[in-house]
């Protein structure tokens, strides 16, 4: 049979189930990775299974997101991780050493492997044509523990590039133009995988941005081929031992075909509040600009932030303009100070932030009041900048570079600069010393727990009964930011009972007492949402959160993908509506009831009577096993007898 490189992949890792897009299948995972933020939890998870060192391949356990620092808390949380990485044999890479996914990228992705990331841009891993997966923190401690993932499979879109990009269109402009013609939701269960003649002109940081912020279509991931460019790179970065070719057949099928002229394509940016909000840069210029940031996992590599350096060299930011620069690993930054880019950058008036997410994940750098920010990360959701007027675009390096310069944005084809046309390094500087490599046997390694290391919180078994209250009803596109807030609240990620008191936070202040009251009187709690519930990250917080103040169920119109797996693993039911109109049907504040909810769990069907309105039909798509999981009350509960 003829494959694509997505079927290629998954053929090679299946251990159970057929490719039928849409079943169940189960796969072997050979790497995983984890984030301070997600990875305190998922490897106190891990320890709760009882096992003596990780299974799979590799295991990375990355510090970047809390590298703040404010309080005694983040310091805590990386001794733990360091800690532990040794106890169980996984390779810790330290606060400063970069951000998870460029290093990944860098140092450790390989061609026709998979990857499962406690993150959800390991896609990112994509752009080497390793299948990069994002899920919760659970299901990356099982994987850890040599244990499956489980996924649907997926139906695979080809989206084929012809063509080469003009001058001053980069990467950043592919995907937007994707999410432009694909938007941030319907896009559940499907794999982008990029072909045609147009990818060989893209070098692999501009591919890891194509694939990392496909994360923001709801994909399940995005990959591609492995050719002579991803050899070159490999062996630029020491590596070309592990380069495999991986293309697909010749006459592969897809279940769609989406064809980008790359020679066509403008600038663009993706304007506020979301990342499928995209225009052209054209149609935007003018707009006033305070702060331009450059970074984050989707743009931060030595190319990136070396093109931005040439853009600047010799000039100046605009007054009143804050620049920021973070670059994604210690390798992109040595090489920009030894090239002499960070010498025009500091010169240009740029501001150098950490190696780390930083301003991306709003635990700093955040914009004045009514501020307009321009930045390269990936998401621009109202308030995760940390400032809840500001209006956050997203663009490509070239473009922020520009409006920088010029204090407003302006389309850059029409600057009147000279076109700084960066190429990747032949060869790149390698120094993997901040990178700490696990001893062969760790059982004598002391795991230390400071006292913001927490507990894991336990599940109860599914009630036979939902009696509860519509404790909140939110809706279309909730992000995972929105009902669990980061930025400055990260800090109490591995400390479930605080954490849990900010759910919902931007939204209703008053939720978490609310739900807590409930649960204590024992109602259960109901949320109530619209299309796309849970879009954005793999954050398993805000499922986590949610069963610690006694939430049983949401009932959507619909529920995407990483954020459904995290609520079956914390066993919260994820309804959704048999008839979307009935979301309107139902208020907060009403008192529900579902009879039978054990067996609405196996049969995908239930009835929830609202208070003095009508009987509303639900339905729960699962597979068996996920079934088993919600009856037991969680992941952890149903495997308490450890990993197989
Ligand atoms: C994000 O970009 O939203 C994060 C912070 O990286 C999250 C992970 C987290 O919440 O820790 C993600 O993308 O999964
Ligand atoms: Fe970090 Fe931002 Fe990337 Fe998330 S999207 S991993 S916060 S840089």
């Amino acid at each position: 049979m003829k494959m694509n490189i997505t079927q290629k992949i998954l053929t090679d890792h299946l251990i159970e189930g057929e490719l039928v897009a849409g079943r169940e299948i189960a796969i072997r995972i050979d790497q995983t990775l984890t984030q301070d933020a997600t990875g305190t939890m998922a490897f106190l998870q891990f320890e709760s299974m009882g096992l003596d060192r990780v299974r799979n391949e590799l295991a990375l356990s990355y510090v970047d997101h809390n590298t703040i620092q404010v309080g005694p808390e983040n310091a805590d949380d990386h001794e733990y991780l360091r800690t532990a990485a040794a106890r169980y044999g996984a390779v810790f890479s330290m606060p400063g050493n970069g951000i998870c996914h460029q290093l990944h990228l860098e140092r450790f992705g390989a061609p026709g492997k998979t990857l499962l990331g406690a993150d959800s841009h390991t896609p990112t891993g994509g752009g080497l044509g390793m299948l990069a997966i994002g899920a919760g923190g659970l299901d990356v401690a099982v994987a850890m523990g040599g244990g499956a993932f489980h996924l649907a499979a997926p139906r695979v879109c080809l989206v084929r590039l012809e063509g080469k990009l003009p001058e001053w269109v980069s990467a950043k402009d592919v995907i937007l133009k994707v999410l432009q013609t694909l938007s941030t939701r319907g896009n559940v269960g499907v794999v982008l995988e990029y072909g045609g003649r147009g990818v060989a002109a893209l070098d692999v940081p501009e591919r890891a941005t194509i694939t990392n912020m496909g994360a923001e279509c709801g994909v399940t991931t995005s990959v591609f081929p492995s050719d002579a460019v991803t050899k070159r790179f490999l062996e630029a970065q020491g590596r070309g031992g592990v380069w495999r070719e991986l293309l697909a057949d010749e006459g592969a099928g897809y279940d769609k075909v989406l064809e980008i002229d790359l020679s066509k394509l403008e600038p663009l940016a993706a304007a506020p509040h979301s990342p499928g909000n995209v225009v052209s840069v054209s149609s935007i210029a003018g707009t006033k600009v305070h702060q331009v940031c450059i970074g984050s996992c989707t743009n931060s590599s030595y190319r990136d932030l070396a093109t931005v350096a040439r853009v600047l060299e010799g000039r100046h930011v605009a007054p009143g303009v804050s620049l920021g620069l973070a670059p994604g690993s210690r390798q992109v930054l040595q090489m920009l100070a030894s090239s002499g880019g960070l010498g025009a950058l500091l010169g240009a008036g740029a501001r150098l932030y950490e190696n780390a997410c930083g301003f991306c994940i709003g635990n700093s750098a955040s914009p004045g009041t009514n501020g307009v920010s321009v930045r390269t990360s990936n998401r621009n959701f109202e308030g995760r900048s940390g400032t809840p007027s500001a209006k956050v675009y997203l663009t490509s390096p070239e473009t922020a570079a520009v409006a920088a310069l010029k204090g407003e944005f302006a389309d850059p084809r029409g600057c009147g600069l000279p076109y700084p046309a960066v190429k990747t390094p032949s060869e790149f500087d390698v120094d993997d010393t901040m990178f700490v490599f696990p001893p062969a046997d760790g059982r004598g390694v002391a795991v230390r727990r400071g006292p913001n290391i927490g507990t894991v919180p336990g599940g109860e078994p599914l009630p036979a009964a939902l009696e509860g209250e519509v404790a909140i009803k939110v809706g279309d596109r909730i992000t995972t930011d929105h009902i669990m807030p980061a930025g400055q609240r990260l800090k109490y990620r591995s400390n479930i009972e605080k954490y849990s008191t900010f759910v919902f936070e931007g939204v209703d202040a008053g939720f978490a007492a609310r739900a807590a009251a409930n649960k204590a009187k024992g109602v259960h709690n109901v949320i109530v949402a619209g299309d796309s519930y849970g879009q954005g990250s793999s954050r398993e917080h805000a499922a986590m959160c949610p069963m610690h103040l006694g939430v049983k169920a949401v009932v959507a119109r619909s529920i995407e993908r990483i954020h459904k797996a995290n609520l079956i693993n914390f066993g919260i039911v994820p309804f959704t509506f048999e008839n979307g109109d009935d979301c309107s049907r139902v208020e907060a504040g009403a008192a529900v009831r579902i009879d039978g909810l054990r067996e609405a769990v196996k049969t995908g069907k239930a009835v929830m009577e609202a208070e003095g309105g009508p009987s509303i039909h639900l339905r729960v798509e699962l597979s068996a096993r996920e079934a088993d999981i919600l009856l037991a009350g969680g992941l952890l509960r149903s495997i308490a007898s450890g990993v197989k």
